[in-house]
């Protein structure tokens, strides 16, 4: 496959911009390749710049579940934009996205626009703050919840992928509030709780963890959260920037039945333009500006574009029967590359919650980033590299989830079932 413009491009791009990319995690650099210059997407494909088509479990890291360039999303951003773009003012459209958020998500009774999934968490733990007067949160490791500088501890997605999960820059005096348990550990929630009593803020989780590969929670985990929150006055907050619409029109907590004080979402709710949120009890959100004195503010907060593409996105969730067919399709790719890489006596252990799947590269059972890490990067990269080869693309990381799409057909699927076999075949 020729990849000659997109090598000529990340080379061009290295000189402007660090690194090449804008995002460290597109760079290709834990699968030891140039990564691929984008032109244009169409339902489930991507078309790189040197013409090359590929099957796309990126989906932009998520928010494309309806498939690139629905076109009900492309009309209502196009009409949207003939009327202006941003006008750093409030619009009826806001009202119109905040209430489908507050309908659909069980936890939310009211809802602040940001720009982005960081944005998001990291004014949710803000308010949590303000809200309870204490300091100290609690995260897990291997999960990412953003760049912002309290949550580069022990994170997952890039700053795992890059093996720099506590990132240089960030104070120790911005860190040392941030106390990490292990996903899927009450006990080690339980410890830090003990040891830190009545000065724990919130603790922010995601209620299926996507940024070490898709590692759904296990049976009890959320509801213990949930119970030594309420009984020790702590702000659980999960972070639903992915899992959020993706998992259930409710998110994982509609999924899981387990209601947090607060949620955080991103991504689908922007239909693939530039957005966050962040919403919950009532009580919490109006300590927020200018309602209440914790301060949160944004240029582009609630813009019309995000607004109007996440409004049509929303829509086509809504209608009936979208999210078994997208389980059904799922299903069926996650199963059939478990099954050929078995064919092929290649150790793997898949995940699957809904349209987030993962193939982690060890024998072992994975639960928790330890585990997770124990899995063979070199062999995930050939095994990309292989996949990519066969014209399906997926995330350049061990440590990331695969998406499946309302537009991959039963075709698109077979196809990749088949590169998989092959793949497999090649690098065992
Ligand atoms: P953004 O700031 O990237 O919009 O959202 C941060 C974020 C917060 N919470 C969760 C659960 C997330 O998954 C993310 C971002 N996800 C990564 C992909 N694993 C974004 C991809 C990237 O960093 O380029």
């Amino acid at each position: 496959m020729n990849h000659q413009r997109s090598s000529m491009l990340f080379h061009q791009a290295k000189n402007s911009i660090p690194g090449g990319v804008n995002s460290p995690v597109r760079a290709f650099k834990s699968v030891g390749a140039d990564p691929l210059f984008i032109k244009k997407a169409s339902g489930p494909y991507i078309y790189d710049e040197d013409d090359n088509s590929f099957v796309d479990y990126v989906g932009s890291w998520g928010p494309m579940i309806v498939g690139h360039c629905h076109p009900d999303v492309v009309a209502a951003v196009k009409q949207t934009v003939d009327n202006g773009a941003s006008f750093g003012a409030p619009t009826e459209r806001e009202i119109t996205l905040a209430d489908m958020v507050i309908d659909a998500v069980p936890s939310i009774e009211m809802v602040r626009m940001v720009s982005s999934g960081t944005e998001a968490t990291m004014s949710a733990i803000r308010l949590a703050r303000g809200y309870t007067g204490r300091d100290n949160i609690i995260k897990f490791s291997g999960c990412y919840h953003g760049h912002a500088d309290a949550l580069l501890v022990k994170a997952g997605s890039g700053a795992a992928t890059f093996g720099v999960p506590d990132s240089p820059g960030v104070p120790a005096d911005f860190a040392k509030h941030t106390l990490t348990a292990e996903y899927n550990s009450l006990d080690s929630v339980k410890a830090l709780v003990a040891s830190n009593k009545n000065s724990i803020a919130c603790i922010i989780v995601e209620p299926v963890a996507g940024n070490m590969g898709t590692v759904p929670p296990q049976e009890g985990f959320l509801e213990g959260l949930r119970e030594m929150c309420s009984n020790e006055g702590i702000v659980l907050i999960f972070d639903e920037v992915m899992s959020g619409f993706r998992v259930a029109y409710g998110g994982a907590q509609e999924l899981y039945g387990v209601t947090p004080d607060m949620t955080t979402l991103g991504k689908i709710i922007g239909g693939g333009l530039p957005v966050g949120a962040f919403g919950g009890k009532r009580e919490i959100m109006e300590k927020l500006s200018p309602s209440g004195g914790v301060y949160q503010a944004g240029t582009l907060s609630g813009n019309p574009l995000a607004m109007s593409a996440g409004i049509a996105t929303l829509n086509i969730l809504k209608q009936p029967g979208f999210y078994q067919k997208l389980e059904d399709k799922s299903r069926a790719v996650a199963e059939g590359i478990a099954k050929a890489a078995k064919d092929a006596g290649f150790p793997l252990y898949s995940t699957r919650v809904g349209s987030m799947f993962c193939a982690f590269f060890t024998k072992g059972e994975v639960r928790d980033w330890p585990s997770a890490a124990q899995c063979d990067t070199k062999a995930f990269a050939k095994y990309f590299l292989a996949m990519l080869d066969e014209g399906i693309y997926l995330a350049p990381s061990q440590f990331e989830t695969a998406f499946v799409s309302a537009a991959h057909s039963e075709a698109d699927i077979e196809k990749t079932i088949v590169a998989a076999a092959r793949a497999f075949k090649q690098i065992a």
